[in-house]
């Protein structure tokens, strides 16, 4: 039996039913007893970045042999467990990434340019009244990356078109990079404009983005959230938002989905977007199929197709 940790698509859940016996979790009432009832039965499950397998999941199910994510954070599984109990996992690399950097430039686009606003403001009336206030300038401006793994690189080529220079941090310098090098996350944030979190959601990058890094992007600098809501410490974020010492974000994900903060909802400077980045018809079936691929082929015992243990 294949074990669906959430609801995460349509297409996913009804080629689960069709291939598999598919235990759908978010329908079960009483987890615990569904999980001694089941745990002989159940030998694959199938997260997301909303919800996974954790260590306890895990420790219920003996039979567990697979962890197949429909997402590329792993930051919901276990890793350490599931190396521990020799159960495999696979994500869905890759064939996400143009969708996710095209929402950053887009988030870019939308705080410096109030695209967002601008439509309000239309729709409102107000322009019968006055033409829209003057925006900020998008290209040129520096932008700062954090993680230069294949999300991050995307964003980069992508500012680059609009002539931004490219600074970034990552844990150590990659070699034969025309980007600028920064050793730590406040230094990035002191020499860019707009500071984009593009790196995984680890114990050591969790409130990566802290008052500190905030003060240092400061009143004209714009934070752009493509990773993970816990990358950032959101009461900071919010403040700083609200008081004026941060000039804007964009934010596709955050601490406590699908919760926002609702101090953010007056802001025009701020542009909310529902974890959306991988978020195209064709991109979530191309992430279904290797799902599916995967499951098939670990069943089979055939090589998997995007392994990560
Ligand atoms: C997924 C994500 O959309 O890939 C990830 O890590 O956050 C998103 O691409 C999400 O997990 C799908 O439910």
């Amino acid at each position: 039996g294949v074990l669906m940790a959430c609801p995460m698509n349509t297409y996913l859940e009804q080629e689960l039913e069709r291939r598999f016996n598919l235990f759908k979790f978010w329908t079960v009432s009483d987890k615990t007893q569904f999980l001694k009832a089941q745990q002989n039965n159940i030998r694959a499950v199938v997260g997301n970045a909303t919800a996974g397998a954790d260590a306890e999941l895990i420790d219920a199910l003996p039979k567990l042999e697979i962890v197949s994510s429909f997402s590329v954070g792993l930051d919901k599984v276990d890793m350490v467990k599931c190396k521990e109990k020799g159960v495999r996992v696979t994500n869905t690399p890759d064939v996400l990434t143009d969708d996710v950097a095209d929402l950053a430039i887009g988030l870019m686009l939308a705080v410096l340019r109030r695209l967002c606003e601008s439509d309000r403001y239309v729709r409102s009336g107000k322009w019968k009244k006055g033409d829209y206030k003057l925006t900020t300038k998008f290209t040129g401006k520096t932008v700062g990356i954090i993680g230069l793994g294949r999300i991050g690189m995307a964003v980069a080529k992508r500012a680059e078109a609009f002539s931004c220079p490219i600074n970034y941090y990552s844990r150590t310098e990659k070699p034969n990079l025309k980007y600028k090098y920064y050793p730590s996350v406040v230094e990035l944030a002191s020499n860019c404009h707009i500071l984009v979190v593009a790196c995984p959601l680890t114990e050591e990058t969790r409130h990566i983005i802290n008052r500190e890094v905030i003060d240092a992007l400061g009143p004209k600098g714009v934070l752009i959230n493509i990773g993970r809501g816990p990358h950032v410490d959101e009461r900071e974020l919010v403040s700083a938002l609200v008081e004026g010492r941060l000039g804007g974000a964009g934010l596709d994900v955050f601490e406590n989905e699908p919760h926002v903060p609702e101090e953010l909802f007056g802001l025009e400077n701020v542009v909310l977007m529902p974890h959306v980045g991988s978020g195209t018809v064709e991109t979530r079936k191309t992430m279904a199929d290797l799902v599916l691929g995967n499951l098939e082929a670990h069943f089979l015992n055939k090589p998997l197709l995007t392994p990560v243990v």
